[in-house]
């Protein structure tokens, strides 16, 4: 057992409490040496929770298989544990504290006997920075310690920073026996405490990234007057050195991570842009000294998804896995390196699949249908400093400043390819009714719309109603706030063919966005916000069909007035608490649709 290194009183009287309820056989303090993990890693490849992949084409990298019942977050068991339900609102499943703490306690009780309890200190944002949060993680998990070594900044310096700074935030998880029963995510915002069991899933037990930088760091920022978003954060560099920097807010699977670290297109290379990724997941952002809004990625990793994960949707992350990568889900090659569906090589003629059954190419499971090599979810943890575009800024304490807040969506017909909002008051309107369709690979009805306000539906730790109102009061408080857009990439015409090439060439609308925030073009007024003139897309290498661009500029008003009925049920059910400004957009909105 490693000797307990902390002054802090408090996480101390902590860490035993729960040793008692949990009763772990030990307990062992991340100190965030090499050798310490080079330990864990030891033991858990023994124990068969990790497999050693090739050493020579994949060095430092890991397979990790979940339990097939446990391969994504588990939206329907995640709680928001306050006092009132009114303070969750209707976006979050809610439970009173004393009885979720009640329910839980007695999955934990005992959990831990013939295990060890870990216990890692880790710091979202770089120690020490007052845009930083500390937590403590106990974990009965030897795949959740590596996990959060490579996702956060963990061990020993967190620790010394507890004891200048003692406040935390107290995360206890146990896969306990892995019973979807018995499973539970419950975050108590009042307590500053976050209680997960029954999983093994990164999105449900990797405590620093959904739960604290997310659900819980939400509703500190509305306390302290600070915004966490999923949003990631790029800087694009042109010719003369100048960086600006852009936070974007997608829903999942409309390509957040391959956007933050894009390589410019061709057509654009005379241009010499650049691109430096800060973080691809979560933005933390404050009002700063100069009244403008700076952001830090509070991670240090990519907990990335891995199918479709290849050259030509993201160079940089094919670079940045090839090392200290531990992969979860994927199919394991004979030769010992790593394949799933839609990687750059074809399938191999034999694996062993996710869940560790043999694969072969076509295979059929009993229905008929194509059995997966790798899970739809499997995922790659990998360190952001292994990517070849990381920003200079990662572990500056103030970060990076934004020029631009981007949203955006899966719509087929409905949204332009980009349009910018009037002012702050409306840009928080287009966040708030933010929504994405389905797509055939998702279940549910095709081309049904899901609203997911600034993608934040699954991770805002309060009421939904109480953020939008924050994004409006942060809002005034800017001495220059960040201009507001919306884009959307994934638009189609009448035969249902995509009309944008997405990837690299999105950087093509980011330019036009940041020369609006620069001044340096006009755009035409639109009753739901200002569109590009065609011209001032710079299409040098791109050809698109004839008056493809047209089509993705395009706003139909019928269509529009349609929109509006999905964005007035949706806003119905916060009842009195929706803030009236909101209305008042829906109303402008609708004003000018209906005028000729
Ligand atoms: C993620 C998600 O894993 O948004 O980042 O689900
Ligand atoms: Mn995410």
């Amino acid at each position: 057992m490693k000797k307990m290194v902390s002054h802090n009183k408090k996480l101390k009287e902590w860490v035993m409490k729960m040793a008692r309820m949990c009763q772990p056989d030990g307990i062992v303090w991340i100190d965030g040496s090499d050798k310490q993990k080079a330990q864990l890693e030891k033991e858990a490849v023994t124990a068969g929770e990790l497999i050693p992949l090739n050493q020579d084409k994949l060095p430092g990298c890991f397979l990790h298989r979940t339990n097939p019942n446990d391969v994504a977050r588990t939206e329907h068991l995640t709680y928001i544990c306050t006092k009132e339900k009114q303070a969750a609102g209707p976006n979050n499943n809610w439970m009173a504290p004393q009885a979720a703490y009640r329910k839980a306690k007695a999955i934990f009780k005992g959990s831990m006997k013939g295990r060890t309890m870990y216990v890692i200190p880790f710091s979202m944002g770089p120690v020490g920075s007052p845009f930083s949060k500390i937590g403590v993680e106990l974990t009965d998990s030897r795949y959740v310690v590596l996990n959060m070594l490579i996702m956060t900044r963990a061990g020993e310096s967190v620790l010394k920073q507890l004891n200048k700074t003692p406040e935390f935030t107290r995360c206890l998880h146990s896969i306990a026996d892995l019973d979807i029963n018995k499973r539970l995510i419950l975050h108590f915002p009042e307590d500053n405490t976050i209680w997960s069991v029954g999983s093994g899933y990164g999105g449900n037990v990797l405590l620093g990234k959904k739960c604290l930088a997310l659900r819980l760091a939400s509703y500190m920022g509305e306390k302290e007057a600070w915004f966490a978003e999923h949003m990631l954060i790029m800087g694009i560099e042109e010719p003369n050195g100048h960086v600006e920097y852009i936070a974007a807010a997608f829903p999942s699977a409309c390509g957040k991570t391959n956007l933050a670290m894009l390589i410019p297109p061709q057509g654009l290379k005379r241009k010499g842009y650049r691109i430096w990724t800060v973080g691809d997941d979560i933005s933390w952002m404050r009002i700063d000294s100069d009244g403008s809004l700076w952001a830090i990625n509070p991670e240090m990793g990519f907990f990335g998804v891995a199918p479709g994960t290849n050259m030509k949707s993201n160079p940089n992350m094919v670079t940045t896995i090839k090392k200290n990568t531990i992969y979860t889900n994927v199919l394991l090659k004979p030769d010992g390196t790593v394949w799933w569906e839609g990687s750059d090589e074809a399938a191999p003629a034999s694996g062993i699949d996710w869940q560790g059954r043999p694969w072969k190419p076509g295979m059929k499971d009993s229905d008929g249908k194509p059995v997966s090599a790798a899970h739809a979810n499997s995922r790659f943890t990998t360190p952001i400093t292994q990517c070849p575009s990381i920003s200079f800024r990662v572990d500056q304490h103030h970060g990076v400043p934004i020029s631009a807040i981007v949203f955006g969506g899966r719509r087929q017909f409905l949204a332009p390819l980009v349009y910018e909002s009037f002012n702050w008051q409306h840009g928080v309107f287009v966040g708030a009714t933010m929504a994405s369709e389905r797509t055939a690979a998702q279940v549910g009805k095709l081309g049904e719309v899901r609203r997911d306000p600034m993608a934040m539906l699954p991770f805002c730790g309060y009421n939904m109603a109480d953020y939008f109102r924050h994004w409006l009061k942060m809002g005034k408080k800017m001495a220059k706030a960040p201009k507001i857009f919306n884009v959307n990439w994934f638009r189609m015409d009448e035969t249902g063919k995509f009309l944008w090439p997405g990837y690299t060439e999105n950087l093509r609308v980011l330019e036009w966005v940041l020369d609006r925030c620069n001044n340096k073009v006009e755009a035409e007024k639109t009753p739901i916000g200002y569109i590009p003139k065609a011209r001032d897309i710079d299409m040098t290498g791109l050809n698109l069909a004839a008056g493809a661009l047209d089509k993705l500029l395009a706003v139909d008003k019928k269509d529009w007035r349609e929109e509006l009925k999905g964005v007035k049920e949706f806003f119905e059910q916060f009842k009195k608490d929706l803030p009236e400004e909101l209305w008042q957009e829906y109303e402008a909105l609708s004003e000018r649709l209906s005028e000729k």
